[in-house]
């Protein structure tokens, strides 16, 4: 057994669950010591959900990359820690092994001592799925640095939302990235987000693509000059060595931006000491990862999927996981397909999106690919449709992979409620049982628990597990008021769930104003924002609607004056406006313009209205006397697209 705590059976699932809830603090530091600590901890875990406060392993002093990396190189040095899969499939695929992890780690952790980055700073990075956007992150946490990744997929204008609210003084891009047929610009995207900004330093540069970019002096440095100086800063008589810096348990390791309810994306903090236990833990029970499998996570390090999946989890287990530059469509749709044949892929963890516009492609794609290596599949996101789920298990799985359903957010660092692969049974659409360590309960509006099964309500956790958040930057209150205020004394996760007879969870969605477009956050109140910075329009509200392939599509009703050009050239600036200020993640599929919005008297939008209208549900409307002008509901129906 090389995972003592890997859960091998349903009986031991039930007796560790019990334990864990039962005997916190013992369970707990038992799955602790199976790490490397610079000191152990005086105390396991203090918390309340009041102010809130969490410490777990109070005490104690660790460095992350010491466990990822260090304390594998006697056993595992040439075992790959990274298998690199290129963008273009005829392009040379890179294995990082992790003795050569540990160099490029080392030498990035040099580069940043280098530019003056020290423990605490934040370092801002924005590159695409190459293995140097691995050593950025593991860099920082080398020197204990606060590494914030924005997804490559962002505008100039998040960006620098972003770099403000973390006050981030460093940055690290490549000069481009590529995505499929595509190119991003990323350098200059950043050019335009220092438009204006007084904090950034340093900004180095990875060359990937070979676009041209303007360097400025001073500022800008290249990532090849960099690495090469420090190289030989690291490297003595072939011994490599960074001394990695010692930090608190609690110290913060990174900051990733998600959306809430509100206008302003909020920056989750996650801590070090408790955010490496849990995303080991998972990763190891979860997938049931036996050493030696390659771990193939489709999500892009941008989203906090690929931070706990890709790189922390994996790594700290000694685990071989995939990095896939690419989409999952191009050069066409069998390039997943493709992907597990080469590389022998035997866990592969993706997006209900992604399988749902792959079955769009039918069967073509996956004929005489050799997929006899997979044993385990993943989904994570949005809840996943039977249809998609019994896809997944028939044409990929071939009936002989179990399907993990992996329910977690930003927020949680790694999966909550999930099967078991092969442990604890598979239902269709239903996450299931949670993880040892975590209390779910579901409650009514009203804030009561629901007792008894079965039953419906709004998702909250009883108790801290090792990586809730611990603040979000900047702004503690904001943190109290999103998550512990709603329902005293609980973390209200902001989804609604149903509950089997059996105490199994099944996911049903948001029940804020948070939308869940192709597995991304999005706030219905960001994307409202971003259109009424169109010169044209005076008032907009979104919803989100079904849509087949993105779980979700962004409806939105907009209100505008003067209509210059035609509705079409209008809709298309405001689409251009959108991806502008967010990012093409965030642009509408639908726009209908109306001349008025429902509103209560007190001047609030009633969305439930809207949401239902864009569902196509017309007939039901329900309740709507409190409206100052019912009027406008008929003009909207009659215009719904
Ligand atoms: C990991 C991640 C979190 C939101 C979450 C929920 C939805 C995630 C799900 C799921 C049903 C699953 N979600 N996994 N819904 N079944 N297995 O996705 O984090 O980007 O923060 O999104 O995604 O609504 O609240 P994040």
């Amino acid at each position: 057994m090389h995972y003592p705590y890997q859960i091998t059976s349903l009986e031991q699932y039930h007796r560790d669950y019990r334990r864990s809830t039962e005997d916190p603090e013992g369970f707990w530091s038992e799955v602790a010591e199976q790490f490397q600590w610079r000191r152990k901890w005086d105390r396991v875990l203090q918390w309340n959900f009041r102010e809130p406060k969490v410490e777990w392993f109070g005490g104690a002093q660790l460095n992350i990359t010491e466990n990822c990396i260090d304390r594998h190189l006697s056993g595992k040095g040439e075992q790959p820690a990274f298998i690199w899969e290129p963008n273009n499939p005829e392009d040379r695929v890179r294995v990082v092994t992790y003795n050569r992890l540990h160099k490029r780690v080392c030498q990035f952790a040099q580069v940043l001592t280098n530019l003056g980055v020290k423990k605490g700073d934040r370092v801002c990075i924005y590159m695409g799925m190459v293995p140097e956007l691995a050593y950025a992150v593991l860099g920082c946490a080398r020197i204990g640095a606060i590494h914030s990744v924005i997804f490559g997929g962002f505008s100039a204008q998040s960006i620098a939302d972003r770099l403000e609210d973390a006050q981030a003084e460093y940055i690290v891009t490549a000069d481009g990235a590529y995505r499929g047929e595509k190119v991003i610009p990323l350098k200059s995207v950043i050019d335009d987000a220092l438009i204006g900004n007084r904090t950034v330093k340093k900004v180095i540069v990875y060359t990937r693509t070979r676009t041209p970019v303007s360097m400025i002096k001073g500022r800008d440095v290249w990532w090849e000059d960099e690495m090469e100086y420090a190289e030989s800063q690291v490297e003595k008589d072939g011994i490599v060595s960074f001394p990695a810096v010692a930090t608190d348990a609690e110290d913060p390791l990174f900051i990733l931006y998600t959306s809430g309810s509100t206008g302003k994306p909020k920056g989750v903090v996650h801590s070090t000491a408790g955010y490496m236990v849990w995303t080991n833990y998972t990763f190891v029970n979860t997938f049931q990862y036996k050493p030696g499998q390659v771990h193939f996570c489709t999500a892009d390090i941008g989203w906090i999927t690929g931070h706990s999946y890709i790189v922390y989890g994996p790594l700290s287990a000694g685990a071989t996981s995939l990095m896939f530059e690419g989409i999952p469509t191009w050069p066409d749709a069998g390039r997943f397909w493709d992907i597990v044949q080469k590389h022998k892929v035997n866990i592969l963890y993706t997006a209900p999106t992604a399988i749902r516009s792959l079955m769009g492609f039918g069967l073509e794609p996956l004929k005489d690919k050799d997929l006899s290596s997979l044993q385990v599949l993943g989904t994570v996101g949005e809840p996943i449709n039977e249809e998609a789920w019994h896809w997944y298990d028939e044409h990929v799985g071939h009936k002989q992979s179990p399907i993990v359903d992996t329910w977690w957010q930003t927020e949680t660092g790694g999966v909550l409620i999930s099967n078991l692969a092969g442990v604890t049974p598979a239902i269709p659409s239903w996450a299931s049982l949670p993880m040892p360590g975590v209390q779910p309960l579901l409650v009514d509006e009203n804030g009561a628990e629901i007792t008894g099964n079965p039953a419906s309500g709004n998702l909250c956790i009883r108790a801290p597990w090792p990586s809730i958040l611990r603040t979000t930057w900047g702004d503690h209150e904001r943190c109290r008021q999103t998550y512990f205020s709603t329902y005293e004394g609980l973390y209200f996760t902001g989804d609604g769930a149903l509950r089997d007879e059996h105490g199994n969870y099944r996911i049903t969605g948001r029940v804020d104003d948070v939308l869940n477009v192709s597995g991304h956050r999005i706030g219905t109140a960001e994307v409202e924002n971003a259109i009424n910075m169109h010169s044209d329009v005076v008032e907009s509200a979104v919803v989100g609607y079904p849509h087949d392939i993105k779980g979700q599509g962004i409806y939105a009703y907009v209100i505008c004056t003067n209509l210059r050009g035609s509705e079409e050239d209008t809709r298309k600036n405001i689409i251009q406006t959108v991806s502008r200020i967010i990012g093409p993640i965030a642009k509408p599929d639908r726009i209908q313009f109306v001349s008025g919005l429902p509103k209560t008297r007190s001047g609030k939008i009633m969305r439930r209205i809207l949401r239902k209208i864009a569902e196509g549900e017309t007939a039901n409307l329900g309740d709507t006397t409190t409206l100052l002008d019912p009027g406008v509901v008929e003009e909207i129906k009659n215009g719904k697209l």
